[in-house]
């Protein structure tokens, strides 16, 4: 077995057990299950399973949640009437770790009973990838010591709820199908989705299975007596469908279940490790010289292949992904520049996928340019099932009460062209024309039409300019002229420029409707072209610097670096209001403007000059910063200052660097690790040709392989002995 694949639990305290609870998330693309111990009956929240779409907007709340699915782990096991778990007995020996190569988390336990009794416990789950609406655990025993009676509990636990308190169900309804399998249905108290779920306990024992009746909790149970020595296997199979995947989902599910059990555990894990050998082939990096940072490379490809919708294109990826409450489940450009490069060139199929969730949102992107007065599509900064702006305006209170407004889905406008941007690279890496020509061109020129309508004209200077918004960096909020606001919006009109020219010539036709639906004549493509012309980039001439935005440098300095090192943010530090008048950046800004523009920032001098300028003001207050600085210091070759912000990245969540891991996992911060080793150390680009790479790697790094997609054909990346190539590969 390979290492680099094991993440093994290492437990210093007790808190630590809820970002294991997250790092030991499964999933399946379509559902995400942290890990939750099967046994444990006073979880604060049973908050395990989360489901895509399905978003509810609680009573008495202003924003909707992505609402917890039942609790289905649950399995309680006596031994001669002494309940299994850590706290009663003795644990005599004890390991968990996930597999991210078969995507299953396995638990080995040796546990004396009060009474002496000996039993060895090995539990094991997977969220099936074969068939995504199948869950199971099993957990298979040997008596070691002594001949206890054993009693298996086992069900479905709806009373779930987020840290928050909101209930998001109507009272659920429950039933059994047979003696040992049991059903539970309800539908979001708002947004109406149905969810049923359907769970057999199925075992080798010789015991005869009865319900144990209780509404919101059925549950099957069962007992035998054992011999020393005996083994014994109980299984749970579980299956989940909502109204979002089927028209009778309480039928489905039964039907699913009753499949899955004859099927049975190992038919069914087989097939679902047969596709994750697929997915591997494609995703999988090797990285010799670094033992940690191998395992941390594939801990977070498995984080966002566990996340990314293999069938539905109508969800997408939250910020959290499906492993914890955070951020409610919304999606952010998180998803569009961390995420969705990994998948565009590992699992093009999938990236397709969330892209085309932003295509199904159009009509809430364009509601929001018309509420706020202008034209084409305004994606949300925050969004969620409809493609409204779900961005909370206000923090929840602290200890004393007080609460922050939030100005990001107002201020924070430059989702848009992040959206364009993906959709550029998924474009050009896959040469999906079908896709660019029915979809992704109405997305980009669209978003085009809002950052025409949204400049503003200074006279004065003689040039455009976008006021009032919140660039990457949100400690300064209601800022005029983000230059990565502003820079990315030429970039997109100037991306739409080049859509439009393609489907004029390659598909007329296509041309002729999105131009008269989307009102794209020559009076609006001057504009576009004027505006490219004239907007305002800020840039100090005489250090050959961007300036991150209008009055950036009034800010008063800090010394961000004697600060270190620290989990907690500067903002935290200094408080909410004082910051913003400091001169430190929450996260890559004019930095991340350079890793995704590259050259067309400016030449290596003045690249460097804002490295030199930005880099050591940053606080990295969000875990989307450490992988873009250390993609971006890769290029400019400062390569051991990118080898330690690569590590910081990649302690994000396997350490806790951030302090917040129980809230779920940082997906964007795992996209963005990819990313930063591609594109940054190995310098992974496009030309006419075709890929091509500009390796350039730290010491210790003594081989480094991952496969990329284009246009079809994978290609193999080598970096070794002093050696590297890029070659067409099979199949
Ligand atoms: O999208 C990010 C933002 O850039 C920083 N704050 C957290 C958000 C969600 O991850």
């Amino acid at each position: 077995m390979d290492i680099g694949y094991l993440i093994r639990e290492h437990l210093t305290s007790p808190v630590q057990a809820q970002q294991f609870e997250t790092l030991f998330t499964i999933g399946n693309g379509y559902v995400g299950v942290r890990g939750l111990l099967e046994e444990d009956s006073a979880h604060p929240t049973f908050d395990s399973t989360r489901v895509h779409g399905l978003f509810n907007l609680a009573e008495g709340d202003l924003s909707p949640d992505l609402a917890p699915a039942p609790h289905w782990l649950g399995l309680t096991l006596e031994f001669d009437g002494y309940r299994f778990g850590y706290e009663n007995g003795r644990v005599l020996g004890l390991e968990r770790e996930l597999d991210v190569r078969s995507a299953s988390l396995t638990r080995r336990v040796l546990w004396q009973s009060p009474a002496g009794d000996v039993v060895r416990l090995t539990f094991e789950r997977f969220a099936s990838t074969a068939d995504e609406h199948v869950l199971a655990l099993r957990v298979s025993g040997r008596v070691l010591h002594g001949a206890p009676r054993v009693r298996v509990c086992g069900g479905i636990e709806t009373r779930v709820s987020l840290p928050s308190g909101y209930n998001h169900w109507q009272p659920w309804k429950t039933g059994s199908i047979e003696p040992d399998a049991i059903w539970a249905r309800s539908q979001t108290t708002q947004s109406g989705y149905t969810l049923a779920m359907a769970a057999a306990l199925v075992t080798d024992l010789d015991a005869v299975p009865s319900l144990l009746a209780d509404g919101a909790h059925p549950q099957v149970e069962f007992g035998a007596a054992l011999d020393e020595g005996q083994t014994f296997t109980v299984t749970k199979l579980v299956t989940l469908f909502t109204s979002r995947d089927s028209a009778d989902p309480l039928v489905d599910a039964q039907a699913a279940l009753s499949r899955a059990r004859q099927a049975g555990y190992d038919a069914l894990y087989a097939a679902h490790c047969e596709r994750w050998g697929r997915l591997w082939a494609d995703s999988d990096v090797v990285l010799e010289g670094d033992p940690f940072l191998q395992q941390a490379l594939r801990f977070c490809i498995y984080h966002v292949l566990i996340a990314a919708p293999q069938h539905d294109d109508q969800v997408s990826i939250g910020a959290k992904t499906l492993s914890g409450a955070g951020y409610r489940g919304h999606v952010f450009w998180d998803t569009e520049l961390f995420m969705v490069p990994l998948l565009t060139l590992t699992q093009p199929q999938l990236a397709r996928n969330l892209l085309m969730y932003r295509y199904h949102r159009l009509p809430g992107a364009r509601a929001k340019a018309r509420a706020n007065g202008y034209e084409g599509a305004m994606f949300p900064w925050e969004s969620a099932d409809t493609g409204d702006e779900v961005t909370p305006q206000w923090t929840l209170p602290d200890a004393s009460g007080k609460r922050i407004r939030i100005w990001t889905g107002e201020l924070e406008q430059h989702v848009t062209s992040d959206i364009a941007y993906a959709i550029a690279q998924y474009w050009q890496w896959t040469g999906d024309d079908v896709f660019m020509r029915d979809y992704g061109a109405e997305i980009v020129l669209d978003g085009a039409r809002f950052w025409a309508s949204r400049v503003e004209w200074n006279a004065a200077e003689g040039r455009y300019e976008i006021r009032n918004v919140i660039g990457p960096d949100e400690y300064h909020e209601d800022v005029d002229n983000s230059v990565f606001t502003n820079a990315m919006a030429r970039w997109h009109l100037q991306t739409a420029q080049q859509v439009w020219a393609w489907l004029n010539e390659r598909h007329p036709e296509r041309a002729a409707t999105l131009g008269r639906e989307l009102s794209i004549d020559q009076v609006a493509l001057d504009r576009w072209q004027d505006v490219i012309d004239r907007i305002y980039l800020p840039f100090d001439p005489e250090r050959r610097i961007h300036i991150q935005y209008d009055n950036f440098f009034d800010l008063k300095p800090v010394d961000v670096l004697a600060y270190q090192p620290r989990v907690a943010s500067l903002q935290s530090v200094f408080g909410y209001e004082a910051t913003r008048h400091l001169r430190i950046i929450k996260q890559a800004d004019v930095v991340m403007l350079m890793a995704l523009l590259g050259a067309q920032v400016g030449d290596r001098d003045v690249r460097l000059n804002n490295w030199e300028t930005y880099y050591p003001l940053c606080d990295h207050g969000s875990s989307l910063s450490p992988a873009v600085h250390a993609w971006v210091a890769a290029r400019l070759g400062k390569l051991d200052l990118a080898r330690e912000l690569f590590e910081h990245a990649a302690e994000i969540d396997l350490r806790d660097n951030k302090g917040n891991s129980r809230d779920g996992i940082h997906g964007a911060a795992c996209g963005g690790l990819w990313q930063a080793l591609a594109f940054g150390f190995a310098g992974l680009h496009l030309t006419a040709e075709g890929p091509a790479i500009d390796p350039h790697l730290p010491a210790g790094w003594d081989r480094l392989q991952f496969s990329v997609r284009y246009r079809g054909e994978r290609y193999t990346v080598t970096v070794e002995g002093g050696e590297a190539r890029i070659e067409r590969s099979q199949p």
